[in-house]
């Protein structure tokens, strides 16, 4: 595989594959956003296509379909790595091969143990292979799905709403109404980009929320999954039961195997969306790879505050600070020096 600077034309290409990749109909889920475009001797485009996710043709093969015969001779231009594996489709290494493409251009490499591996299989067959091409902007359209699949569980994201001194509800736990509707439509946008939300017992007795998706935001594919952990019953009558998204009553499980059965159920992304006991419990095994912080000007005074006693303080880098109407998110990453998730 070479590492040669990339001529320009390439990178025109590439970038036109990426912007396919992050087609609006294209679903985020348990599969990565690809995009391919194919290109004659000539310099002419001859196909393109990407991928609509799990159980839909790869991004390569809707690209040489729609190229026939002009596949031939050609170069492909793909944001992921070719898969090796028959997995709900065939190989897409076997598809290049079979159309005679001669080059095959890629930003990144597949993460995954299963379908990484098909740069090698290509160069078997006589076709030259070039890596790394815009590979940065390829791991950031997928940075959740490249994070789950490196750490074999899923990308998990915290949200907490809290007042500006620090509570998540008034004397005695009563539920209040904290944030603005700004914040409100934005973490309805935050549910929209995960598969699945989870929230403990407390939370489902406390303020029986629904977790679905509303405040005219739309959603591509299926609403993220419900997941009640904890152990207490959740009553028959409670809104997360109803049918406008799948639901499951996890238990009283840790959040390693909470996260391990999402991550075998296909889910990359997942939302907490608390309570306290819950958030720690996910804190106090390094399990959150984002914060989403939103703070309402009140001061409640009294009441539970955002998080339990936690075993340590942790360090966060904050990513962005955003103004929400009358509040305020703001977005952090804990600060993992040596991230033990990463194989590499
Ligand atoms: C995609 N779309 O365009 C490419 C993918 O379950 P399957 O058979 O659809 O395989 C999914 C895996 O295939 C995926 O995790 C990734 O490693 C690889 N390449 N996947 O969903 C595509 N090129
Ligand atoms: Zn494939």
């Amino acid at each position: 595989m070479n590492h040669l600077e990339p001529p320009a034309q390439w990178l025109v290409h590439m970038r036109a594959a990426l912007q396919l990749a992050t087609d609006a109909s294209a679903p985020r889920g348990e599969n990565p956003r690809v995009g391919c475009v194919i290109v004659d001797d000539s310099g002419h485009v001859v196909g393109t296509g990407f991928h609509l996710g799990a159980g839909t043709a790869h991004a390569e093969v809707v690209a040489l379909a729609a190229a026939g015969e002009q596949a031939r001779g050609a170069t492909a231009f793909v944001t992921l790595e070719p898969c090796r594996h028959t997995g709900r489709t065939g190989p897409c290494t076997q598809a290049l091969i079979d159309a005679g493409v001669s080059r095959v251009i890629i930003a990144m490499l597949d993460p995954t143990e299963q379908a990484g591996g098909g740069s090698a299989e290509l160069e078997a067959a006589g076709i030259e292979v070039f890596s790394g091409v815009l590979a940065d902007e390829s791991r950031a359209i997928n940075a959740e799905w490249d994070y789950a699949c490196r750490a074999c569980r899923p990308f998990v994201i915290a949200k907490t709403a809290m007042s500006l001194d620090g509570r998540v509800a008034g004397a005695g736990g009563v539920p209040l109404a904290i944030s603005g509707p700004d914040s409100l439509t934005f973490a309805h946008r935050c549910r929209a980009e995960v598969q699945a939300i989870i929230v403990g017992t407390g939370t489902v007795l406390a303020d029986d929320p629904e977790l679905t998706i509303r405040r005219g935001v739309s959603i591509v594919g299926d609403p993220p999954l419900r997941v009640v952990v904890g152990g207490r019953p959740v009553p028959l009558n409670a809104r997360i039961r109803n049918d406008a998204a799948p639901t499951w009553i996890a238990g009283a499980i840790s959040p390693r195997v909470v996260l391990a059965e999402l991550f075998v159920r296909g889910v990359r992304s997942v939302l907490i969306e608390g309570g306290p006991t819950l958030l720690q419990s996910f804190i106090d095994e390094d399990l959150v790879d984002r914060y989403l912080w939103f703070i309402a000007p009140t001061l409640i005074g009294t009441g539970p505050t955002a998080l339990a006693a936690m075993e340590a303080a942790v360090g966060v880098t904050v990513r962005s600070v955003r103004v929400l109407g009358e509040d305020m998110c703001i977005t952090a990453e804990p600060r993992r020096v040596a991230p033990d998730l990463f194989k590499e």
